[in-house]
């Protein structure tokens, strides 16, 4: 049994406050969600006020029904000098879409697996960049604190874990808390089985044919090496899956990179980047985003034509000088 000496300590930190306030990033995932209402379980529990907060939108299926349970402002009437801001799953303020001039009223506590180097000032941080979900060091939170994790609260985590390292495909092989992780939550009840069921669940053939719709028109850059695909603003509206997408995608032989455009309005152009090693994280940071080593973004303030253009052009050298 580890000592949880850094968890134990980061606890303490926050126990101090007597009011949390959970706030998870915008465009939230399962792994964001699950932590957030997994850590409000703890806090609670541990006698403290808490509150849920997250500014959606919530548009991945699996998390639409825990929508209602989180505010989606800060409006409190928590005292500043009793309460913490207890961010997860991000740990820079502007990535939760909450207004600054309400957030920088509160100190700040982080919990992130993400490995941005720009962090906002906190309290106190438990940042493990090695770990493939926020729900990991989740866990080691809840075990250090010896609250007694329930059935539901084993899925929550499982659930979060499951979503976030692609159900374990994105293990490498010194990420052996993750399922060492799975295997104590299994004792606790859950189901393997019935989490991929709850993730995966009730794609519509809409659904399925917008997909082929994306895939037909997709741009093949450097022999097939870089995939460009495009999203309009009036299909983003519909229920898609982009894991779906670029899963599919990644698993042609000859592709390096899969990259998805997104018309968020008229000005303003959402990019995705997934890769099999490629280091895609740094290309999402030349504009501006950030991520992980294989799965990376940003959102540009650039209308789409031109974003294509300028991303093309980039990507052209990209493989010219590196996937050639
Ligand atoms: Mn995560």
């Amino acid at each position: 049994m580890p000592n949880f000496r850094e968890e134990r300590q980061f606890l303490s930190n926050i126990l101090d406050y007597q009011n949390i306030i959970i706030v998870g990033h915008s465009a939230p995932d399962a792994d964001c969600i699950a932590c957030q209402l997994v850590l409000q379980e703890l806090f609670s529990t541990l006698g403290k006020n808490t509150l849920l907060v997250n500014t959606g939108p919530f548009k991945s299926r699996e998390i639409q029904h825990y929508q209602d349970l989180f505010d989606h402002t800060l409006s409190t009437s928590f005292p500043t000098h009793s309460s913490i801001i207890l961010l997860i799953d991000c740990a820079d303020m502007p990535r939760t879409g909450l207004p600054e001039e309400i957030t920088k009223k509160f100190p700040c506590a982080i919990i992130d697996h993400h490995p941005e180097k720009k962090t906002c000032r906190a309290k106190t941080k438990l940042i493990d960049k090695t770990q493939p979900a926020s729900a990991v060091l989740v866990f080691h939170l809840f075990q250090a604190s010896k609250v007694p994790i329930s059935k539901t609260i084993a899925k929550l985590l499982f659930f979060a874990l499951a979503s976030d390292s692609g159900f374990f495909r994105f293990l490498n092989h010194l990420q052996t808390d993750a399922l060492h992780m799975a295997s104590t939550l299994m004792n606790y009840g859950v189901s393997p089985s019935e989490i991929y069921g709850q993730l995966n669940k009730g794609k519509s053939t809409a659904e399925i044919m917008l997909l082929a719709n994306i895939i037909h028109r997709m741009k093949s850059l450097c022999d097939g090496k870089i995939l460009l695909c495009h999203i309009t603003s009036k299909e983003r509206k519909k229920n898609l899956s982009s894991s779906l997408l670029f899963e599919s995608l990644l698993s042609i032989e000859v592709v390096s990179i899969v990259v998805l455009m997104q018309e968020l309005n008229s000005k303003r152009t959402k990019i995705s980047f997934r890769s099999k090693g490629f280091n895609v994280q740094v290309l999402a940071k030349e504009y501006g985003g950030g991520g992980h080593l294989k799965a990376a973004g940003c959102i540009l303030n650039t209308p789409y034509r031109r974003a294509r253009k300028e991303l093309i052009k980039r990507l052209n050298i990209i493989a010219f000088n590196k996937l050639t």
